[in-house]
């Protein structure tokens, strides 16, 4: 199996490029996954090859003629539902591969359908799946009493997001902000408090005015599924974010929303209305660079050829 690595925002992306026979379509390529080979997750994601904060990309042949390629991403957990940083690192890998030149390609998820534009200068924009804003202003009670207030919104991936309350979004808080939003993610699933038809959350996001010398709207913490954050603004964060800022009147479309991650990278942000309806579909553009081309080795000897299971190493 040969996989190549990319960033975006600081946030690593590790896609198969060949190697691995998938069924065709997202859809059940994600089904393949996650019933008969976690191991390609595992082997990709975990130590001792990988490490908690990547994101690995299954290519596979879309269902969908349009679409250059489907693709299904996944973490130290489980896969998920999308990921635009992710797709952001799959368009510049593929571009790197010169399976792609500039211009528009549309991607096959299992959720939907994204367009992507590959620019001249590789900034890459993705055109994501219907968004909303779910509930406004929802409480939800940490075992220490304190009550937090944050919105729930669909961004390709389920979010609560808060502003203002925790620990100041800075890198030396890294640690009480992973506390933080773990609790809170605790606290909703122990309260029931879920996206719609019972979806578990499983990001939260913390926004504040940026840091000093950051030149964005906002600067963002977000926990990903498991205990790992996103070092980049998070793409589908993002578009819940835009979701809630259209919901609330404070951004209209076209206008451009400049989103800081906690290390300082940022996405611009947009969206175009839908006519009819209240969701949105957000814009996103940010850019990646690739880090590395491997030949995965598997020898069956090696009692951890399939990655170290999580279990044992995690502190
Ligand atoms: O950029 O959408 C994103 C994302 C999801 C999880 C990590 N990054």
């Amino acid at each position: 199996m040969k996989i190549i690595d990319s960033h975006t925002g600081g946030e690593p992306t590790r896609t198969i490029v060949s190697g691995l026979d998938t069924p065709r379509g997202a859809k059940a390529t994600r089904n393949f996954l996650e019933n008969d080979a976690d191991w390609v997750r595992t082997t990709l994601i975990n130590e001792p090859r990988g490490f908690d904060a990547i994101v690995g990309a299954c290519l596979c042949k879309p269902e969908d003629s349009t679409c250059i390629t489907g693709v299904v991403f996944f973490n130290n957990l489980s896969c998920l539902h999308s990921c635009l940083h992710g797709t952001i690192g799959i368009v510049e890998t593929l571009a790197h591969l010169d399976r792609i030149k500039p211009g528009e390609h549309r991607i096959e998820t299992p959720i939907g359908i994204v367009t992507t534009h590959l620019a001249e200068d590789h900034s890459i924009t993705v055109k994501n799946i219907p968004c909303y804003r779910f509930a406004e202003d929802v409480g939800v009670i940490l075992p220490d009493g304190q009550k937090i207030i944050g919105d729930i919104s669909w961004g390709g991936n389920w979010f609560f997001l808060i502003s203002n309350q925790g620990p100041e979004i800075k890198t030396e808080n890294i640690a009480a902000l992973t506390d933080f939003t773990k609790t809170i993610r605790d606290s909703l699933h122990t309260q029931n408090i879920t996206g719609k038809n019972g979806a578990e959350i499983d990001h939260i996001e913390c926004f504040a005015p940026p840091q000093p010398g950051i030149d964005a709207d906002s600067q963002n913490f977000v926990l990903c599924p498991g205990a790992a954050y996103d070092r980049s603004p998070c793409g589908t964060g993002t578009s819940a974010k835009l979701a809630c800022l259209a919901a609330s009147g404070k951004l209209i479309e076209g206008e451009r929303w400049y989103q800081a991650s906690i290390i300082g990278s940022i996405f611009e942000g947009s969206f175009e209305s839908i006519y009819d309806s209240d969701n949105i579909i957000p814009i996103i553009t940010g850019r990646a660079f690739v880090t590395g081309e491997t030949t995965i080795i598997i020898h069956p000897n090696d009692p951890f050829k399939h990655g170290i299971p999580t279990h044992q190493i995690r502190v």
